[in-house]
């Protein structure tokens, strides 16, 4: 007989479990067609992030930078959630209280439907201005038209001079206040948490599974790679979110279906 597919000690805590957190990284969208970062197929292979995805290399070559983001946009337009995706929405009318903290900036968990999406890294659909932070968000930009600049008018009648740029995180920035305290509360809180296709090696997003761990958490990673939380974590699931999630979850609806209330 072949070994069960997920350890009893893990479906008991799901089974169990008030508050999950599923912490997510660019490899939970690999399988809707979203590159990865990292690895041979990422977008650090053919891009260098110090030329791209910081203030300074955009101060220095908006037009690059913003042509980055408008081919990447098309790409995540052009793309559905997958199982993975879904699989997490699911989760949320099994387990009580379910938060998706995210690293990821397309949108694609509000997508799905996911309730309570806390996005760390920002979200490539929204654009703020960076003198003034007047927001953007439904103006789309045509780069043929220029870089785009901001357009508020202030009371003397002068145009303020700003660019215009997505609102994203580039790495020496701070994430925004709110849903970084809004992650880290769901973390102290919760009883499990999912880390789930991420290489787990920028910070300060990085410490989020930790600061579970140090609550009393059950951690739980997925990913086809190990990487610098697996020695950490209670069960590592070696393969893709998109498979192992709606399994998973699948397991845990039958488990809880059957439990005494
Ligand atoms: C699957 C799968 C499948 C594949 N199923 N899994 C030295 C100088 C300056 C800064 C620093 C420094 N040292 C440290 C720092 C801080 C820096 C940092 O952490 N750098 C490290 C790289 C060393 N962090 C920052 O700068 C942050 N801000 C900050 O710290 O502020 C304070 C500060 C201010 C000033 C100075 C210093 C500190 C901000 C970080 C912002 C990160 N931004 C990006 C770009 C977002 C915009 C955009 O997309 O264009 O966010 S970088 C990129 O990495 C992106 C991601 O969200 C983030 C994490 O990547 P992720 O999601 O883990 O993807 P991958 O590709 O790495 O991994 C994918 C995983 O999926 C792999 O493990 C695969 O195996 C797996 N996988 N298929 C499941 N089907």
């Amino acid at each position: 007989m072949s070994a069960p597919e997920f350890s009893a000690k893990l479906l008991a805590k799901l089974a169990e479990a008030e508050m999950l957190v599923a912490f997510t990284g660019a490899g939970v969208s690999a399988e809707s067609g979203v590159p990865t970062f990292r690895g041979d197929e990422g977008l650090w292979a053919k891009f260098r992030p110090e030329e791209l995805a910081n203030v300074n290399a955009f101060m220095k070559n908006p037009e690059l930078v913003w042509r980055w983001y408008a081919d990447r946009r098309k790409v995540m337009a052009s793309i559905e959630p997958n199982p993975g995706h879904r699989a997490l929405v699911e989760l949320e009318r099994i387990v009580p209280h379910v938060t998706i903290v995210t690293q990821n900036i397309d949108n694609l968990h509000r997508r799905a439907g996911s309730a309570k999406v806390f996005e760390l890294h920002g979200n490539i659909e929204r654009n703020y201005c960076m003198r003034c932070g007047v927001r953007y968000d439904d103006v789309d930009v045509v780069l043929e038209q220029g870089i785009p600049r901001c357009s508020r008018v202030d009371k003397d009648g002068k145009r303020c001079p700003g660019y215009v740029r997505p609102d994203v995180v580039w790495f020496g920035e701070i994430l925004p206040e709110d849903e970084w305290y809004g992650a880290v509360r769901a973390m102290e809180s919760a009883d499990v948490v999912l880390s789930i296709g991420t290489s787990g090696i920028v910070y300060p997003a990085a410490s989020l599974p930790q600061i579970a761990r140090s609550h009393g958490a059950f951690l739980v990673e997925i990913n086809p790679e190990p990487t610098p939380l697996t020695d950490q974590v209670d069960e590592f699931l070696m393969g893709q979110s998109g498979v192992f999630l709606p399994r998973l979850v699948e397991k845990v609806k039958q488990i809880r279906a059957h439990a005494p209330r």
